[in-house]
């Protein structure tokens, strides 16, 4: 009797921690990793690529135009992207100095750029090309130490169960099937989870789409279930919720909000990620020419990790597979550029000095790297807030002792005489 009462109580005692840890999510010291591993990684390749670029006017083409879906979904027919070479995307990556990979594995049109079982609307089944271009990025990425995440839209234009354009009632659509929808979601992403080598993080967006119960504690749970080191993240515009491991901006450094989206966004306690594309378009645009210069690049880069934030720069491949040779230019100067300085970004941490009218300070152990890329009228930059005494100052670049006085309010650092570089001249100070 009295084994029994003790059994019961242990069993309930068991339910109640059960319960707790679903309510609030701890990463494991794996996830924990993953997550310092993600800030140092500091630059990564987004790629939007789908049906949808074949009629290169980007990624919202079949909302935009009013495309039915049952013609939007002809374009699977002749999707046979014959220039398609995993090879030349991570070559791409790796000579711009990206170190990760985020690419759009199903975006708001609903079609699985990847091989999947539970929805014969992908590229294996549907296509001429009947292979998954997914599979071979991952090896690849895998093969050439580049990190990658999936990008996966929550809102889908087409499926019958989510309903597009439905009312809402009580959390739910009024038409559809929500469990349907959940439980097809939940099934795709254990595909990409357990099929796909080395993924280290989901990107979800469209949540914003509808106010309903997305059920992210058991999508999120299932996929830590799975593998507790991935990473998390949502573009939902808001602060982080429950069970995410990073935070992203979308189209604004964080603390910005120039192009409202970031309007309601509070910055959080985890990894920052910013993406940006190098035109105006996510998808393929055969008319988009505002691309993005050099030096925008390298700025947006430094003013991210001087923010504490990864820079997610993205291209839109052409409907053949290949990159347009605009972006591949530009991208191999970023590259030529980062290979000589980006040991002042990798690896670094920002923030500790807010950003300056002439630029930002990222730190790595007792290094600091000020980055000036808004040289000052005056023959100095003045550096706040520095606590720890600095023993050397010179130009990351070169190894002359800089003129530096260090004072209780911050450090002057005179810059007069000093070789400029044409986007981001950077001091190093070495610190006790
Ligand atoms: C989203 C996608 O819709 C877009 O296609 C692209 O993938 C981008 C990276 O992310 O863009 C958004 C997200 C939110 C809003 C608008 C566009 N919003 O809240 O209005």
């Amino acid at each position: 009797m009295m084994i029994k009462k003790l059994l019961v109580i242990g069993m309930l005692l068991c339910t109640i921690k059960a319960n707790a840890q679903t309510a609030a999510y701890t990463p494991t010291a794996d996830n924990l990793a993953a997550r310092q591993n993600f800030e140092d990684l500091k630059f990564g390749l987004f790629i939007h690529w789908g049906i949808y670029s074949e009629l290169g006017a980007g990624e919202w083409v079949m909302n935009e135009k009013n495309i039915p879906y049952n013609s939007y979904k002809r374009l699977a027919d002749f999707f046979n992207p014959q220039g398609f070479s995993a090879h030349d995307w991570v070559q791409f990556a790796k000579k711009a100095g990206m170190k990760y990979i985020t690419v759009t594995a199903r975006h708001h049109d609903g079609f699985s750029m990847f091989g999947t079982k539970v929805s014969p609307y992908n590229i294996v089944d549907a296509t001429p090309y009947h292979k998954d271009p997914m599979m071979e990025l991952a090896q690849e990425c895998e093969k050439e130490g580049i990190e990658l995440h999936f990008y996966y839209s929550l809102l889908d234009w087409g499926r019958a169960d989510y309903a597009y354009g439905s009312p809402i009632v009580n959390g739910l659509p009024a038409k559809g099937d929500w469990d349907s929808y959940i439980g097809f979601m939940k099934a795709q992403l254990t595909e990409l989870i357990t099929k796909y080598p080395g993924v280290k993080g989901i990107w979800f967006d469209g949540g914003w789409e509808r106010d309903v119960n997305w059920h992210y504690d058991e999508i999120y749970g299932l996929i830590h279930k799975l593998n507790p080191a991935i990473l998390v993240g949502n573009n939902h515009h808001l602060a982080p919720k429950e069970g995410e491991d990073f935070q992203m901006f979308e189209k604004d450094l964080p603390g910005n909000n120039t192009t409202g989206f970031s309007g309601k966004s509070e910055i959080g306690k985890l990894p920052l990620e910013t993406c940006e594309t190098i035109n105006n378009s996510w998808g393929f645009n055969i008319t988009d020419r505002s691309f993005k210069s050099v030096s925008q690049i390298i700025h947006y880069l430094v003013n991210a990790a001087g923010r504490n934030a990864n820079f997610l720069l993205n291209i839109g491949p052409m409907p053949n597979g290949k990159i347009q040779p605009e972006f591949t230019d530009t991208m191999a100067v970023v590259g030529t550029w980062m290979q000589k300085n980006g040991a002042s970004i990798y690896g670094t941490r920002g923030n500790a000095i807010a950003p300056q009218s002439w630029g930002v300070v990222t730190y790595k152990n007792k290094t600091m790297y000020a980055h000036i890329t808004a040289m000052p009228q005056l023959p100095y930059i003045f550096i706040p807030k520095v606590k720890a005494k600095v023993l050397k100052v010179t130009l990351f670049t070169g190894s002359e002792n800089l003129k530096f006085k260090q004072q209780p309010e911050g450090v002057f650092v005179y810059t007069n005489g000093i070789k400029a570089d044409a986007y981001d001249t950077i001091i190093q100070l070495t610190t006790n």
